[in-house]
């Protein structure tokens, strides 16, 4: 028997509170059926690292929301990457890989050095400030659509496109249909920023659309790769962004060790994906009748990985809800595994290292000096805001 829990994963509730039904679900065994959404999930690490890598019994092209695309239609045009199986998935995400590749990432740390210790200097300055709106949000969306190509208009409509999107994974509920309310002129900007003419000559969007005319990728193809891009690409890291500096507030200890040593910055933004997992969850579709643990689930199953209760499980961590950024957090699933993992975790760790690095550098204290508000959302976890005082060193 499979243990029925009476969890709702997609309620204000659970996202005030995750971490008590996080336990309930490891605790109950390997796979777990939520019969509120007629769905099974997975909470224990082995179990959400297992599904990850086994791509052949769990699809990703029939979505990787809790909409089954063999019965509804999706509401936008699938994702080449994120909801496509091999080989259609291997043919773009091969392409993905270079231009997001370890030189591309290079000639990005000059510019993106100069902007985070800008942005560092700016806001100690002012002093007291909000972390999300000032400082997780301000630096993605300033150096990512640059290294996109982006034109600097309207630049802000790619938070309303993310949030979308992102709760768009989960049911019709009330986050869904606020995120929805104003689509219509965010989808047709997306559109339109996607298209060759849109971008520079020098970005991440052109290089897409290069090997277009190599033969690789149609033009269209070629389009919707670069929606990726800018569907992808900045909440994800806004929240983490977010959830570094809150863990940096929180922890102070932690602080004063990346102060010290500096070099610690790129594995304090890693330790903070682990704990705060900004991206929560995400579905597969069982495409056999396939057996976890001593129980089997039906073909077509949904079936909702929990990455952030991965990540905290006592199982495989230590001290498992302890933000230690001298940890070994390699093998978290915060950017997922397999073949489906994080396709711009090399940009989203390049930022990350960056911003912490000028805070370890510049800044003496951060102190939460308001009530913190969470951002409700079907998929991310993250804050609407995160009110601090920073001192400098
Ligand atoms: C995409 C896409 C959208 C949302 C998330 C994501 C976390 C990818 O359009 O390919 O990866």
């Amino acid at each position: 028997m499979i243990p029925a829990l009476d969890i709702d994963p997609f309620c204000t509730a659970f996202f005030d509170d995750p971490y008590p039904a996080h336990a309930a679900m490891r605790d109950a065994g390997p796979v777990v059926y939520l019969p509120r959404y007629d769905i099974h999930a997975v909470a224990r690490y082995d179990d959400v690292r297992g599904m990850l890598m086994d791509w052949g019994s769990y699809t990703s092209a029939r979505g990787v929301g809790i909409s089954d695309f063999a019965k509804e239609k999706p509401w936008r045009l699938p994702s080449l990457l994120l909801e496509a199986d091999p080989p259609l998935h291997d043919r773009t995400r091969k392409l993905m890989d270079k231009v997001l590749s370890p030189a591309a990432m290079r000639g990005l740390r000059e510019p993106f050095t100069t902007a985070a210790e800008a942005l560092i200097e700016a806001l100690l300055a002012r002093g007291s400030f909000d972390a999300v709106s000032d400082l997780a949000e301000a630096y993605p969306l300033t150096v990512f659509p640059d290294a996109v190509g982006m034109p600097p208009e309207n630049r802000r409509f790619l938070l309303p496109y993310g949030n979308m999107v992102f709760n768009s994974f989960g049911p019709q509920n009330a986050f869904f249909q606020a995120a929805v309310a104003d689509a219509e002129p965010v989808l047709a900007w997306v559109q339109a920023q996607s298209r060759r003419q849109a971008l520079s000559p020098n970005g991440f969007g052109a290089a897409i659309h290069a090997a277009a005319d190599d033969g690789d990728i149609s033009t269209g193809e070629a389009e919707v790769l670069v929606r990726s891009l800018l569907t992808a690409g900045v909440d994800t890291t806004v929240n983490g962004l977010c959830a570094a500096v809150y863990c940096l507030a929180r922890f102070p200890s932690a602080f004063d060790q990346l102060r010290a040593d500096p070099s610690l910055a790129r594995a304090a933004f890693e330790e903070a994906v682990r704990l705060e997992s900004p991206v929560q969850t995400f579905f597969r579709t069982a495409t056999r009748a396939v057996t976890i643990g001593e129980e089997t689930i039906a073909e077509g199953s949904k079936v909702l990985m929990f990455l952030g209760a991965a990540n905290r499980d006592p199982r495989r961590w230590d001290r498992a809800d302890d933000y230690d950024i001298t940890r070994r957090n390699a093998g978290h699933v915060g950017f997922g595994t397999g073949i489906h993992g994080c396709v711009g975790a090399v940009l989203a760790r390049l930022e990350g290292e960056l911003v912490l690095g000028a805070l370890a550098r510049r800044v003496a204290t951060i102190e939460i000096v308001g009530e913190p508000q969470r951002r409700y959302n079907n998929t991310l976890r993250g804050m609407a805001s995160l009110p601090v005082r920073m001192t400098a060193a």
